[in-house]
């Protein structure tokens, strides 16, 4: 397989760049001729960020999974396209090629047409890391289902709150899932959440762990049973289900700045082509190379660079089952030998926490299959970019700092490896048909300042101000939402919720998140979803929660959290992490909770958060203005005994 799109010179990407700002149409269109259609789109482009209307190749045809499975086959059939490693690396690991895949998908969207599963159902998939994870994603793709994966660790109560959200009927999950030492078990979790979700039809369990599970009659079945009645059926193709272009292909909800978790909703035809033109150009992918993102399916990263990017480039894609300090901090590197990885994609939170257990154990391996190494989820600090380069690039692979967001559906802002230069810390350039701009509070261009170094830059608010082809078109039963979320703070604009410089290359270094969501670990965590969550808990009566700097996690969770006086049993904090967990998940767990008698407020009983957020810095000589707090007794306080 070619790509005709592939871009391999900085001039090559300038001229690129210029074409799809001068051109956007006329650039995408020739991008998208590359795919696969059962119909050529009308037209390219409809747009209007003040209507909140978003179209890409309204007209067209398609179905991502022939472009995925079905067009490699004559090429590439037996070549690896999932490379499976599992959680013990004492287990076998396991293969499939292109021929296998489709095969595999095929049969499962005939266990899901069986099961009563139709074009535009949502269906939701609660899974480990195993291979069946992205057969049963793509499956639904292929019967033209709305997939709606939840990450393995959120709790009942979560996958509750995605299934009557989007009204799933449907559910496929495992009776549990191997994560380093640990069983997690699935489908437990998943009959917790059923209790409030009777609309559920039918749960299709995998046999992955043999956790004893509950199997009620008429609703759960095994994924191995259905599988055989498929194979008693004969011919096992399946005609991909014929979608429009702009058909929702997924939901995938993440954090917003409000209490309720937001359904990103993604296009089938512009999330193909942008994640696509996004994997291939940004890491230099060669055929033949072995691809390792070390994500989770149930993130954005997983699903455009896991599963759907790397497979419509006919690429091999590594997925591992496991965790990096399992059964040793060496795992990853252990998997790049025994894979022979050429590109590594992976988070600023495991290289830092990798980096703790110093450089002794990777001296034990090779890593000469690497040529390229990325990073994503969060800003990526010096520190460790030179550790990842000098340990493991060797010094000779690029990095690429790719920034985006689960609504952005791929890369925006990167570097292309090898291609365009790379600058420690900083994500660099937009790809090609991507316009950030910098704002000021008024949505006017940000100007230029000299910084504390002399060095002259923009920072302001990112925004984009004209639509790529894996822009989200909207959230998921709630379009006023999506106008409120992204379109209102700055006119014609989608606004990212993120803060950036650029200096006087147009090089963007990303700072994080202006609004209330916190980065922990990589992972999206609205402020108010775990305030929520604290204050269900019997005894406390509010609570109000910031991020502050973890040298692991990028971010860390304080939570100052206001008790009832009166409560005659003692309010534990453990307990309080052990509401979060049940509500949410161990992910928004705060590591740090401190009681007090009250919360900073102005006299209108807003939450002062500025001052509790430099009190949780630690920056207590400086919580600047407090001339409008209502009871300044309550700062000192919290100061005195901040933990
Ligand atoms: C892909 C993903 C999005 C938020 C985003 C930003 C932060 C992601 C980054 C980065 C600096 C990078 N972020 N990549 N910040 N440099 N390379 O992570 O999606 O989970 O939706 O998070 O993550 O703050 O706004 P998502």
């Amino acid at each position: 397989m070619s790509y005709p799109f592939q871009i391999k010179t900085k001039e090559a990407y300038e001229k690129a760049y210029q074409q799809s700002v001068s051109d956007p149409e006329g650039f995408w269109a020739d991008v998208a001729e590359q795919f696969t259609w059962k119909q050529k789109w009308d037209k390219v482009l409809n747009w209007d960020f003040k209507d909140t209307f978003i179209e890409w190749f309204r007209g067209g045809k398609l179905n991502i999974t022939e472009n995925c499975l079905d067009r490699h086959l004559e090429d590439r059939g037996d070549t690896p396209a999932i490379i499976w490693e599992p959680n013990d690396p004492e287990s076998r690991h396991r293969i499939l090629t292109y021929k296998e895949l489709h095969f595999k998908v095929m049969q499962f969207a005939h266990v899901l047409r069986n099961n009563g599963v139709k074009k535009g159902d949502r269906v939701c998939i609660y899974l480990g890391m195993v291979p069946e994870l992205a057969i049963a994603t793509l499956a639904c793709a292929r019967i033209g289902a709305i997939h709606s994966v939840i990450f393995g660790g959120f709790s009942a109560q979560s996958i509750a709150d995605r299934l009557q959200d989007a009204h799933a009927a449907f559910i496929i999950t495992a009776d549990g899932a191997y994560r380093g030492n640990k069983d997690i078990p699935l489908k437990s979790t998943i009959d917790d959440a059923l209790t409030t979700c009777p609309f559920v039809r039918k749960v299709i369990v995998l046999t992955r762990t043999h956790t004893p599970v509950s199997m009620i009659k008429g609703r759960d079945v095994w994924w191995e049973d259905e599988i055989k009645n498929v194979e008693t059926m004969g011919n096992p193709y399946f005609e991909a289900e014929v979608m429009d272009a702009e058909d929702p292909l997924f939901i995938l909800y993440t954090s917003g700045s409000t209490g309720k978790p937001k359904g990103v909703v993604h296009s089938c035809g512009g999330y193909m082509v942008y994640t696509t033109y996004s994997f291939v150009n940004v890491f230099q992918y060669t055929p033949g190379d072995v691809y390792f993102c070390t994500a989770d399916i149930g993130w954005i990263t997983g699903h455009s660079y896991i599963v759907y990017g790397p497979l419509a480039a006919g690429a091999t894609t590594l997925i591992f089952e496991g965790i990096p300090t399992y059964p040793d901090a060496g795992r990853f590197w252990d998997i790049v030998d025994k894979h022979r990885v050429n590109i590594l994609y992976t988070a600023p939170t495991a290289i830092r926490s990798l980096m703790s257990f110093g450089t002794d154990l990777i001296k034990q391996y090779k890593l000469d299959s690497l040529k390229v190494l990325g990073s994503v989820g969060e800003p990526i600090n010096e520190e460790a970019w030179h550790w990842f380069d000098e340990n493991i690039g060797k010094g000779k692979c690029p990095i690429v700092d790719t920034w985006w967001q689960t609504e952005t559906g791929g890369i925006m802002i990167s570097n292309l490896a090898g291609v365009t230069p790379s600058k420690p810390s900083y994500a660099t350039l937009p790809l090609p048909g991507i316009q950030p701009v910098l704002v000021d509070e008024n949505g006017n261009d940000a100007q230029p300042v000299t910084n504390d170094k002399g060095e002259t830059i923009v920072s302001g608010n990112l925004c984009i101000r004209f639509p790529w082809p894996g822009i989200l078109r909207t959230t998921y039963g709630d379009h006023e939402r999506f106008k409120q979320a992204y379109f209102s703070t700055y006119e014609n604009k989608y606004f990212t919720g993120d803060g950036s410089f650029r200096d006087t290359d147009g090089n963007y270094r990303i700072t994080g998140r202006v609004d209330d969501v916190l980065n922990v670990s990589g992972h999206r965590i609205g402020t108010a979803e775990v305030e929520n969550a604290i204050n269900m808990h019997s005894g406390v009566i509010e609570s109000a929660v910031v991020g502050y700097p973890h040298p692991i996690k990028g971010q860390g969770i304080y939570a100052f959290v206001v008790t009832e006086n009166s409560h005659v049993h003692e309010l534990n904090k453990d307990d309080i992490l052990q509401t979060v967990s049940r509500l949410i998940g161990a992910i928004a767990k705060p590591d740090k909770i401190q009681l007090v008698s009250g919360l900073p407020k102005t006299r209108s009983g807003k939450i002062m958060r500025r001052i509790l957020r430099k009190i949780a810095e630690g920056e207590t000589g400086n919580i600047g203005d407090t001339s409008t707090l209502l009871d300044p007794a309550v700062v000192e306080d919290i100061i005195k005994n901040k933990l």
